[in-house]
């Protein structure tokens, strides 16, 4: 073997091992998350009842809780969580290169995202996006905004929603899009279009921290279906898996009446369902890859899907969001476990 070639062997042989060093960073997701002894999660910047810092500097909301949930669920301690607020257009980047374990963040489940590599768990939150304006400009309906500015986010699913409905309902707009949800907002809020669109639970978000809140007014057409939920990156089943479960645990809760007040007397419930979900029988938290109690420790940590609701943005917060088609199924809404069984 000459000089040249021996060379090209030997960075072929150092290509292959650089390859496998970052494969192996990222080659498993739960036995990574084990070994740091934290969840990374990426959240919503600034969305109150989703993701924002209270008025102790602490982060919370729904977001926040199905972080500390995972993290209850895969290493017994839901204060095990590092919280990384990301924006649409850093948050999908940082799965693959596992800047972030899971995004808990408010993203829309769509196909063209979901086959370029991103895998959403379950969905946590059926919204559907709306229009926001002001009163002032008596607009009613969404056939109201023709030849209306718009303003958007940059990768937002609004950009398409917008173009859509407004080409099929025959009427004309001018849309602005921004680098980012907040300067579309705060462009609004300015005045500098007519209009704003998000989704809705967004919407209330935003607006709850609005000191003039009442001057403005969402429309009551929802426009677009927007199933949101947890994301992980692909090629990671185990932790699919892990991220998918814990949050059908926190639903399946709500199903049997069990409760964050009401997890610990559970425990000694007769009822087969309950005792599967909380671990005293069957081996399903085994199977995840975790403890057998990984479910009693999430609901204990943040209570269930409907504890969970009620205290980030429900009727009485002040996003002030009904249950709606996020009602139960039993309840005539769209949210249903997968059986634990
Ligand atoms: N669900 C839509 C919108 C997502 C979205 O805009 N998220 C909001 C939170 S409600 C946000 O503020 N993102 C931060 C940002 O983009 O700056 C999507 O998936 O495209």
């Amino acid at each position: 073997m000459n000089f040249n070639q021996t060379k090209r062997r030997a960075s072929r042989i150092l290509l292959g091992l650089a390859a496998l060093a970052s494969f192996a960073a990222h080659a498993d997701v739960l036995d990574d998350v084990k070994a740091n002894g934290v969840v990374k999660c990426g959240v919503t910047l600034a969305a109150p009842g989703f993701s924002a810092e209270n008025n102790a500097g602490k982060r919370e909301g729904f977001d926040v809780d199905l972080c500390k949930a995972i993290a209850a669920a895969s290493l017994g301690d839901e204060t095990k969580i590092q919280l990384v607020p990301m924006d649409l257009k850093t948050a999908f980047a940082g799965l693959p290169t596992g800047a972030v374990d899971v995004l808990t963040h408010r993203f829309t489940w769509t196909q063209s995202r979901d086959v370029g590599g991103l895998k959403w768990a379950k969905v946590m939150f059926f919204d559907g996006q709306g229009f926001i304006v002001t009163k002032k400009s008596k607009a009613e309906k969404v056939a109201d905004l023709n030849n209306a500015t718009i303003c958007t986010a940059q990768g937002s699913t609004s950009e398409l929603i917008v173009a859509d409905y407004f080409r099929a309902h025959k009427l004309k707009y001018k849309i602005v899009t921004f680098a980012s949800q907040e300067q579309a907002w705060d462009a609004f809020v300015a005045r500098r279009c007519d209009a704003a669109i998000n989704d809705r639970s967004g919407l209330a978000a935003r607006l709850a921290k609005l000191p003039n809140a009442a001057d403005f007014k969402v429309l009551a057409e929802t426009v677009s279906n927007e199933p949101i939920g947890p994301i992980v990156a692909q090629g990671q089943p185990r932790w699919e898996a892990v991220v998918r479960f814990t949050l059908n645990a926190l639903v399946a809760a709500e199903e049997l009446g069990v409760s964050q007040a009401s997890v610990d007397a559970d425990r000694s419930s007769q009822s087969p369902d309950v005792q599967r979900l909380l671990g005293v029988t069957g081996d399903f938290g085994t199977k995840l890859g975790l403890a057998n109690d990984w479910a009693y420790k999430a609901i204990k940590a943040v209570g269930n899907y409907g504890d969970i609701w009620d205290r980030s943005i429900g009727p009485k917060t002040p996003l002030r969001l009904d249950r709606g088609r996020n009602a139960l199924v039993a309840n005539g809404g769209l949210m249903m476990s997968i059986p634990v069984r």
